[in-house]
């Protein structure tokens, strides 16, 4: 319905009984822990299934510079300023990482960028969402990176190795960026009733789409099944989401705010927070391309792409006239 915009080629699990020898064999390698590398054989379809959701991805980190990017000029102090900036910067760096994994899967930059460009490929639905005063800033970096952590740790143990080691780093750095989150919002929630409020408000209007980043329902989701079984996804979208709210809920708590679900409460026999229905056709709507900011997200990075033209351009002569110049030496 709304999945598979960039085709896998796959639209069931594959029962053992109808793999091939090869793809047993690959299976039992993956059940093993194993690790898959870049030139070994793997189905097709483990590879398609590893380039939309390594490219997403990437797309997401590049495109979630965005929002925050808006308030590097706005910060309060140098210092915060100057923590923003290398935040921001680290986010470019996941998407470096990252396309440089998805390409070792025999895809280019330029298509996995075209497929971003033309709305084939998704990126996450958090960053179609306005940031409106600093302390977005902060509901951004506890809310939002502490998601990100959420589903990433977990992926440190995914079966493609590239994909795996990139988490690693990845993951110590969106560790940092929850943490100055948590920062600002805890100086904000110290400081006067109209800084409170403001932590307030930006808690409302991230904490819903702050759920929705899990990607839907268990029983909605296309490709976990999947995923899961080649440990492409090593946890189910519930799984993670129900361990977010369990984490986040006593750190709304020691900050004294409040989380805007009327239904968010402790089940002491699930031993888990119980919580809210969330808005599925919200969701449905940002995926498709109609959230409040889904249009000036992509067309700002259209535009960096078509600004940027002359400086690929003068890299590739200069690289094109060393070459000449080796050569002829
Ligand atoms: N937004 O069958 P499923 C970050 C799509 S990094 C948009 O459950 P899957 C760092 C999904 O692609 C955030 N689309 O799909 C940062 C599929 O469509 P397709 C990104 C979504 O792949 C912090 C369809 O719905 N993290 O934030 C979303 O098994 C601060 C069906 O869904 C990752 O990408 C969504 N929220 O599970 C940066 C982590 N959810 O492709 C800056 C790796 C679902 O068929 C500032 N990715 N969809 O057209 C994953 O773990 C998975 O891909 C999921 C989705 C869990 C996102």
């Amino acid at each position: 319905m709304y999945a598979q915009m960039v085709k896998t080629g796959l639209d069931q699990v594959t029962a053992r009984e109808q793999m091939s020898p090869a793809e047993q064999a690959f299976q039992d390698r993956i059940d093993a822990d194993i690790k898959i590398e870049p030139k070994e054989w793997m189905p097709e379809a483990y590879r398609k299934t590893l380039i939309r959701q390594i490219s997403q991805h990437a797309h997401s980190e590049i495109v979630g510079q965005l929002p925050e990017g808006n308030w590097i000029t706005r910060a309060p102090t140098l210092e915060r300023k100057a923590i923003l900036l290398a935040k921001v910067q680290d986010e470019a760096g996941h998407g470096l990482y990252l396309y440089c994994a998805a390409e070792t899967l025999g895809v280019s930059r330029d298509e996995l960028l075209d497929q971003l460009h033309t709305g084939k490929a998704k990126y996450s639905s958090i960053f179609n969402y306005p940031t409106l005063s600093w302390a977005d800033m902060g509901a951004i970096g506890w809310l939002v990176d502490g998601a990100a952590i959420m589903n990433q740790v977990p992926l440190q143990r995914c079966s493609y190795g590239p994909y795996s080691r990139a988490m690693v780093r990845i993951c110590k750095e969106e560790s940092f960026h929850q943490r100055q989150g948590y920062d600002i919002m805890m100086k904000l929630c110290q400081g006067t009733p109209e800084q409170k409020a403001m932590a307030q408000n930006a808690l409302d209007r991230f904490w819903w789409p702050a759920l929705m980043m899990f990607g839907p329902s268990d029983a909605d989701s296309v490709h976990s099944v999947q995923s899961m079984a080649w440990k492409i996804k090593m946890e189910s979208n519930d799984q993670l989401r129900q361990r977010f709210v369990d984490q986040t809920v006593p750190q709304a708590d020691y900050l004294g705010l409040t989380i805007p679900d009327p239904k968010l409460q402790w089940n002491a026999e699930r031993d888990h927070y119980d919580f809210g229905e969330i808005d599925w056709e919200e969701f449905y709507q940002v995926i498709k391309g109609n959230g409040p900011c889904n249009r000036e997200r992509l067309q700002a990075r259209v535009d960096a792409w078509e600004e940027g033209a002359w400086v690929r351009e003068a890299s590739l002569a200069h690289a094109e006239k060393r070459g000449a110049r080796a050569q002829a030496a």
